[in-house]
Parts: structure tokens; sequence; C-alpha cells
């Protein structure tokens, strides 16, 4: 029998302990399990893996080292953490203008948690269509970060995405899905309704990597309430410089 060889590939999607990974070589995209001994660990968007090919479904045999993960916790005095993405080169903090109101902390915390792992912060303003931007929303730490208006600057925002691996994070209902599909008209993300007092309703409930070009990819997370820091240490945490 012909020994079977194993092929490389990247985690677009996980669901339910199975995960789509996109096939270096074809760009094909393969729905697997993961092997025994990666049950209980969190294998994410943004991972890549080696992949024994099945019929209906391939099995990953192994998990290459990360060089970056984006991560939170559910509060800071919480020390589980979740993995949202892994090998990211930049992490994008969308906020809207209004529904949801900017919040500066939740910024701040996007702003800490890109310092921490080493990975490049964006700033992707939506919304500006019902209510100007206004910088003061922006803590200090903002200052000298790229920024961009997803509605006034669409195209300068794919220009500056292109050669990157950016995850997308931000408060529910903020337009992270709205913009993915822009982006990426064939996405068909699913979009939520806001109800009047800015609440999302948590629309999109994994991460899902889409593919810009050969070299860039770009991840839709789930929308948070909270950006927690406990895995960097209360005190980093909670300071404001
Ligand atoms: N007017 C306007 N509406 C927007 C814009 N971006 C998003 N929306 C609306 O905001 C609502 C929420 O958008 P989503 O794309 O589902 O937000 P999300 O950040 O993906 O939300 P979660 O998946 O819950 O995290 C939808 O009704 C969108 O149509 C924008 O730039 N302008
Ligand atoms: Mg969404």
């Amino acid at each position: 029998m012909p020994k079977k060889t194993l092929i490389s590939g990247v985690v677009v999607q996980t669901h339910r302990g199975r995960c789509v990974v996109e096939r270096e070589d074809t760009r094909e995209s393969l729905i697997c399990m993961k092997a025994k001994k990666f049950l209980g660990q969190q294998i994410v968007p943004g991972d890549r893996v080696k992949v024994f090919p099945g019929a209906d479904l391939g099995r990953i045999e192994g998990v290459e080292e990360r060089r970056s993960v984006i991560r939170r916790t559910a509060d800071d005095t919480d020390p589980r953490e979740k993995i949202i993405a892994a090998n990211c080169t930049h992490l994008a903090c969308i906020f809207s203008t209004t529904t949801p109101k900017p919040q500066p902390d939740f910024i701040r915390r996007v702003l800490k948690s890109a310092e921490f792992e080493g990975v490049e912060p964006l700033l992707i303003v939506t919304k500006t269509d019902l209510e100007p931007f206004g910088a003061s929303v922006l803590p200090p730490e903002a200052e000298g970060v790229q920024m961009f208006d997803a509605n006034e600057e669409f195209d300068r925002l794919i220009n500056y995405l292109q050669g990157k691996i950016t995850a997308f994070v931000g408060l529910s209902g903020v337009g992270k899905s709205t913009l993915i599909n822009h982006i990426f008209p064939e996405a068909e993300q699913r979009v939520g309704d806001v109800s009047a007092n800015g609440d999302g309703r948590h629309t999109s409930t994994s991460s899902h990597a889409f593919r810009l070009s050969p070299s860039a990819l770009v991840i839709d997370t789930p929308g948070v309430r909270s950006f927690g820091l406990g895995h960097l240490g209360v005190d980093v945490a909670q300071r404001s410089e």
C-alpha cells in the first residue's frame, strides 16, 4: 500500500471539534478531525498544520510552533485564556462611532495585547456614515497607530492588509463581519442587528480566516463584551499609561 504523505495547510475555521484546513498546494478546503494527541488542545484559525488527507475527513497530525497568538480571558482575574487566532502579524481593533459607542478602555486593552504578543496593531473605525469620528475617543496608547475609516478609506485598508495576517477584534456589533463581507463578497458572514443601546447579538460565534492573497489572511472573530488580559497579570491589564 502506498505510504500516506502529510500535506501542509492552514486552519481557516473550527467548529465543534472539527477544523477546516486550506491545503497549501491546491488551496482546497479539507474538513479535518484532530489526532488524539491534540484533543483538548485549542487549534485555531491561523495555525499551520500537517494533515493526513482522508477521503471524507482529514486528520491533523502536527501543529507548527506558533509565531504569535491572539488571546483574551473572560476578565482580568480569570487565568483561563481563550486563543482567538494564531500566527497573526497584525491585530486590528475595530470600533464603531456609534451603536456600540467606542470604549477607550477596550481599545487600550487590544493595543496592550498586540504589544504583549509582538504583533503590529491597527485601528479601523466603522459607522462613520452614521456619526463622525472624534479622535477624543482614542486612549493615549493609540498615538502613532495606523488608523483607517472602513467606509472612506476602504481601498487604502485593502492595500495595507496585503502580505499580512490580520485578526479583526472588537465589541459585538461594531461591524467586523460586515467589513469582511465587503472585502470578500463571497464570504457571506452572518451580520447581526444591534439594539438601540448598541448591544450586538454576538452574531459570529467562531473565528474564520479568509484568504486575501497568497500571503495574506484576514480573520473575523466573534464579538466580545470585554477583552480580559488576565494572562498579562492584573497590574498590566488595568494600568492606564
Ligand atoms: N450604517 C452602518 N452600519 C453598519 C456599518 N458596519 C456595520 N453596520 C451594521 O452593524 C450591524 C452589526 O454588524 P456585524 O457585521 O454583524 O457586526 P460584528 O462586529 O460582526 O458583530 P459580532 O459578530 O456580534 O461580533 C449590522 O446591522 C450592520 O449592517 C457601517 O459602517 N455603517
Ligand atoms: Mg460578526
